[in-house]
């Protein structure tokens, strides 16, 4: 009997390292044909910050050609900490590509005037994986048949968990990962809606389908676009509290009426807020963003120099040229489009289709027009029994500002109760010891506004950004009117940073769950001599890692063989190890099985492992609101926006592209950033 265990197990063994193994070499591996090597000026990055990258155009749909662009960064020196976090991160429009958010925001590279990577050390790449993705199908690098761009927000949502099923097949170690979803502005409409649409598919995956549960943790929303009409109507109390019209205007009463008809339109929606039906008077928004247009044209200054006469209605202390009013915002946006344009930086991007990148596509906007979807805010109550929502806002911002988001708060219903109980009982938000903004948090929704920053926070201040991942995953402190959050690598009080040899053992890590305070810093005194190349710990190379669990691994097998054979050498009987075992062939079997359990664990933790230096990613949507949907009705001007269908015409191979680059000829403002 001793020797016929000694060879099953040396069998077993020598099994499992051969299942094992292949799942380790490169050549099998999915992933391989998305790997992003080579960038211009990625030389440049430190090695600390240099991510792990993946990218390429998924395939959804082969019947319409329907392929959906994403961008993934993970920490190549990840610490366990973010070790299991994937964040989809989606921009807005609808039709404004996410990549302003992985170049201009919260991604680990900004772009220079020779069109190089630069670091941004502010990535959010280091507090989990990050995903950009273009959607829908027509924005960005994603594409489509050219009849088959989206108009709704559900088939928006049905196309994105398609998306998901695909991405999940190339990264299947994702899985074990929780999963954010951010994004910006129009993405306050996608973001509700894919996260009920994820809500319902976990709730309806049968017994055996358990592992292929998204693990949907939290949504953060910035500048979000949720209730067009209710937000529009807080266009004119901001540019009067922020004293940027006055109320001797002579335009003030034509503003105020207009003021008042929005106001009806608002008391109609909200008389019928619970119908089933979808209001028409939800849908069309054009009274009330009408405001924000004349607001923006009457008070021109038309005495200063042309690129200085409009407000940014993206940051009201900035100002563009007219009719622009922020579509020029930012500036770094120059530098972006030759950077995507470049074929050698598309091939880097493993692109199989050579499009023209636009940074907002007027197509996708125009055939978007969400006519049969009840506006996000309406699932926003459902949402919050489920999972927490952060919603942020750069205060500086006008198009989606802080005053609009907490009317519509302020009138809705969710977890039992009407708005918030304690409006004004608002916390300070103390970051790396600066106060950077407000946050007030009753019951599963989260509000905090973020001072002297703009519709894209993460541009201007991605450090604190960033810390919202801290917020929602309860890496602060709270004392007296203070919410305190660090800077990379530092950790809550009371929480220690937890060393990489100890995630063998820890399967479910929660950075707040740890107990023993010995390595925390205090970040209070040590302030800003941290730099977040201080963050974490060191961390042995990936290959590395994998021999050392591949031995604790033999170790684990041997000591548990021991322990079987010592047991089985004092008991005749196996019975009491082996539940209902009867005879011993039945037990060499149960034996077996149970050794084979063990294996699935163990393979399970490589394959956690593997998705650590394998991928995470998050998706980020800015976008533009319906103010610069194609609607002639909403623009300043008659020929503010000229629509170019020949935008989307890929480049060569592909049918002659006939004036693509119109926009340079006739002012086709389809292409510039207007998003919200
Ligand atoms: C808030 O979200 C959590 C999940 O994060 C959930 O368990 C809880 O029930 C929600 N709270 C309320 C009041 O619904
Ligand atoms: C990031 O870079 C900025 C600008 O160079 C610098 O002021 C800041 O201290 C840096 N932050 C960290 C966390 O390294
Ligand atoms: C530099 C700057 O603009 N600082 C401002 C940041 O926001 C606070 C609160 O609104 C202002 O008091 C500061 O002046």
């Amino acid at each position: 009997m001793f020797h016929n265990s000694f060879y099953l197990f040396i069998c077993i063994f020598i099994t499992t390292i051969l299942a094992i193994s292949p799942k380790e070499g490169i050549n099998s591996d999915p992933t391989k044909q998305y790997l992003v090597t080579n960038l211009p000026g990625l030389n440049n990055i430190d090695d600390d910050y240099k991510p792990l990258m993946y990218s390429g155009q998924l395939e959804l749909f082969p019947e319409n050609n329907t392929n959906y662009y994403f961008w993934k960064f993970i920490d190549s020196k990840k610490s366990d900490l973010n070790n299991k976090r994937t964040i989809f991160w989606l921009n807005g429009g609808p039709g404004c590509s996410s990549m302003d958010g992985a170049l201009l925001e919260i991604g680990p590279f900004r772009i220079n005037k020779d069109k190089q990577v630069t670091l941004n050390n502010g990535t959010w790449h280091k507090s989990g994986d990050i995903i950009f993705v273009d959607q829908p199908a027509g924005t960005g690098f994603s594409y489509t048949d050219q009849d088959k761009y989206l108009h709704d927000l559900d088939d928006m949502a049905f196309y994105f968990l398609k998306f998901m099923e695909k991405y999940y097949e190339v990264f299947p170690q994702d899985l074990e990962n929780d999963i954010y979803l951010a994004g910006e502005s129009y993405a306050g409409q996608y973001i509700p809606y894919i996260a009920d649409y994820i809500i319902k598919r976990n709730q309806n995956l049968k017994e055996d389908e358990q592992d292929k549960t998204y693990k949907l943790k939290g949504l953060l929303i910035g500048n979000g676009w949720v209730s067009p009409n209710e937000q529009s109507l807080s266009y004119l109390p901001f540019f009067i509290e922020n004293k940027l019209i006055d109320s001797s205007h002579p335009k003030i009463l034509e503003l105020l009426n207009q003021q008042e008809q929005c106001q009806k339109i608002i008391d109609k929606i909200d008389n019928h807020f619970n119908d089933d039906e979808i209001n028409p008077a939800e849908i069309d928004s054009s009274i009330c963003e009408g405001i924000l247009t004349k607001l923006l044209e009457y008070t021109l200054n038309q005495s200063a120099n042309d690129d200085q006469k409009c407000i940014n209605m993206y940051d009201y202390t900035l100002r563009d040229s007219w009719p622009y009013c922020g579509m020029n915002w930012p500036m770094e946006l120059k530098y972006v489009n030759p950077f995507l344009n470049d074929n050698d930086v598309k091939h880097d991007l493993n692109l199989k289709q050579l499009r023209t990148w636009h940074e907002c596509t007027g197509r996708v906007s125009r055939n978007f027009n969400a006519r049969h979807s009840f506006p996000s805010v309406h699932k926003i109550p459902d949402l919050v029994k489920h999972i927490p929502i952060i919603l942020f806002n750069g205060a500086n911002d006008i198009i989606c500002n802080s005053q609009g988001v907490m009317q519509y708060l302020m009138k809705l219903e969710w977890n039992g109760q009407i708005g918030f109980e304690n409006k004004d009982s608002q916390l300070d938000w103390i970051h790396d010891n600066s106060k950077v903004g407000s946050y007030l948090q009753e019951r599963n929704i989260t509000f905090i506004n973020i001072y002297n920053s703009s519709h894209m926070v993460p541009y201007d201040l991605p450090d604190v950004s960033r810390a919202l991942i801290d917020l929602i995953t309860d890496n602060y402190d709270e004392k007296e009117n203070q919410i305190i959050t660090y800077p990379l690598g530092v950790h809550r009080k009371g929480v220690e940073q937890e060393e990489d040899q100890h995630s063998l053992e820890e399967t479910e890590e929660q950075p707040t769950q740890s107990n023993s305070t010995t390595t925390t810093t205090d970040s209070i005194t040590s302030s800003s001599s941290s730099s977040s190349t201080t963050s974490t710990t060191t961390t042995e190379e990936p290959t590395s890692n994998k021999i050392t669990r591949l031995i604790q691994l033999a170790v684990i097998v041997i000591v548990i063989w021991g322990i079987y054979i010592l047991y089985a050498s004092y008991r005749s009987r196996p019975s009491s190890i082996i539940k209902k075992s009867t005879t011993n062939k039945k037990k060499n079997v149960q034996w077996a099985d149970q050794l084979d359990t063990f294996e699935e664990d163990i393979e399970e933790n490589l394959h956690k492992d593997e998705g650590g230096f394998i991928t995470k990613a998050f998706n980020k949507i800015s976008g533009k609101t319906n103010n610069n949907k194609l609607n002639p009705n909403y623009v300043p001007l008659d020929d503010f926006i000229i629509g170019s269908d020949d935008e989307d015409t890929p480049e060569p191979p592909k049918p002659p592209p006939k004036n693509y680059d119109k926009k340079d000829n006739n002012n086709n403002n389809d292409d510039v950033n207007n998003s919200v």
